[in-house]
């Protein structure tokens, strides 16, 4: 027994280790020393700031799944989980650099990569030092990667790549480009490259212009014959397993993420309710309030229990990508509802940069639709339940 604790209704904290809780404290202080001072002048501005990835990287936050000897933390699932929580807590756009760098660069060539890559790349980006970006999207290849017509052709000790990519984050300041192809030497299957900043033909512009993810940068990979050898290419995979098992790392870690953006959300709504007083009485003491506080709460606990659990089947290796896509879909889902809600709660103060929310909303408009739209997750469970493809 003892007083419920509202902010935390199934003692979320109570299930993680030692070392998980210490991991959280960390990245929280982080969050509040580092990114939050910062978030609302990058978000106008739509600025990023490349030297975060070296705070982050300072911090022990980037990669900290991978072993020791790569100057990681070795920590858990769950471990990476809590740090989106606590940098998404922030901005969606933080925890998309910290996310790409962790899930979808480092993992590729720490899983996938040889020797000489992973000594060559993986030290710097875990401490920060470089910045990577992963480019599977294409202009005509969004939700259907299956799709792509980026080409590698085969040459003279190596590879000449041709093609482009879109909506890449962080490709404009990025220094190592995970790139994925159809190798014309593996029978047309998907493979992936990493390129490097400064090779001939290849460059990154940024995409202006966004009403969303304001503090992390977008771009494009423009692909013009850019020449590689050998030793560019991911030796350990081919065909979209690849780039999927990257995403799975990335989605999972976007689930936890979410969470926390609608914690905040959750918590600045139930604190202007309190606080602001409409018709004699707190408007935190209204039936309608109270019901949308009752909700957030609601389906917060239920999407962090969800997100544990598939922590904790990922720590035993015992998961399946459509649990994935089942927290993936439904905590995008319900923080954007939170976020849109929490922002009507606030009335016309919410749409104000200060009061925090319709940032939050706007950025997860595309968290909603990137790793993955709401919509392709479904018909990924629709899929796994009736065995009929209904992609097209
Ligand atoms: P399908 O026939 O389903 O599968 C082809 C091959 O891939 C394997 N596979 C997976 N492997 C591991 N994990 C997964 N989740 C996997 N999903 C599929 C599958 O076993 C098969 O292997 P094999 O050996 O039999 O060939 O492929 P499909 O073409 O029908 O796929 C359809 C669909 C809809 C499932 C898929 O294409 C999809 O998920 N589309 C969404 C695309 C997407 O998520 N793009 C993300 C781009 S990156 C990004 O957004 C980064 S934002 C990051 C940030 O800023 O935080
Ligand atoms: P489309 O695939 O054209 O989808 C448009 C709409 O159609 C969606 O509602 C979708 O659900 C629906 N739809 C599509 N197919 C079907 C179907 N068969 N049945 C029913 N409905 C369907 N990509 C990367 O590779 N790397 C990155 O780092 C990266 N970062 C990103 C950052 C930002 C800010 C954004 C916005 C995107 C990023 N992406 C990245 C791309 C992202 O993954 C894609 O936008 C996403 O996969 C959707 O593809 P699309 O935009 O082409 O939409």
């Amino acid at each position: 027994t003892g007083a419920f604790a509202w902010a935390d209704p199934f003692l979320l904290d109570d299930q993680l280790t030692e070392d998980e809780r210490m991991i959280r404290e960390t990245a929280a202080a982080f969050a509040a020393a580092e990114l939050a001072p910062r978030v609302q002048d990058a978000y106008l501005e739509e600025r990023t700031d490349t030297g975060l990835f070296r705070l982050m990287g300072r911090a022990g936050l980037l990669g900290i799944t991978l072993p020791e000897a790569y100057g990681a933390a070795n920590a858990s699932y769950i471990a990476y989980g809590l740090v989106a929580r606590e940098v998404e807590r922030v901005d969606s756009g933080y925890r998309s650099m910290m996310s790409v760098q962790s899930s979808l660069v480092i993992h590729p060539i720490f899983a996938y990569g040889s020797d000489e890559q992973r000594q060559r790349y993986l030290p710097g980006l875990v401490s920060g030092e470089l910045v990577g970006c992963f480019g599977l999207t294409e202009p005509d290849a969004g939700s259907d990667p299956g799709s792509m017509t980026t080409r590698a052709e085969k040459i003279a000790g190596g590879y000449r790549l041709r093609g482009a990519k879109t909506w890449i984050s962080n490709a404009p300041i990025a220094d190592v480009f995970v790139v994925w192809a159809k190798s014309e030497a593996h029978g047309g299957e998907i493979r992936g490259f990493v390129l490097e900043k400064g090779m001939k033909g290849l460059s990154a512009p940024k995409i202006g212009g966004k009403l969303s993810l304001r503090a992390s940068i977008t771009g494009e990979i423009v692909l013009d014959g850019v020449e590689v050898g050998e030793e560019a290419l991911l030796p350990n995979v081919s065909g979209l397993k690849g780039p999927f098992g990257c995403l799975n790392r990335a989605r999972y870690g976007i689930s936890w993420g979410v969470m926390g953006a609608a914690e905040d959300c959750w918590h600045r709504a139930r604190q202007y309710g309190l606080d602001r007083r409409q018709f004699g009485r707190p408007l935190a003491q209204t039936q309608l309030f109270q019901k949308k506080l009752a909700d957030m709460q609601t389906e917060i606990a239920l999407g962090l229990q969800a997100s544990l659990r598939v922590g904790e089947l990922m720590n035993k290796d015992r998961f399946e990508p459509e649990m994935i896509s089942l927290i993936k879909r439904n905590n995008c889902g319900k923080a954007l509802e939170i976020a849109r809600t929490a922002r009507d709660m606030h009335g016309g103060n919410g749409i104000q940069i200060e009061y925090h929310v319709m940032r939050h909303a706007q950025n997860l408009e595309t968290v909603n639709t990137y790793e993955g739209t709401h919509d392709i997750h479904a018909l990924i469970l629709g899929r796994a339940q009736t065995g009929l493809q209904a992609f097209g």
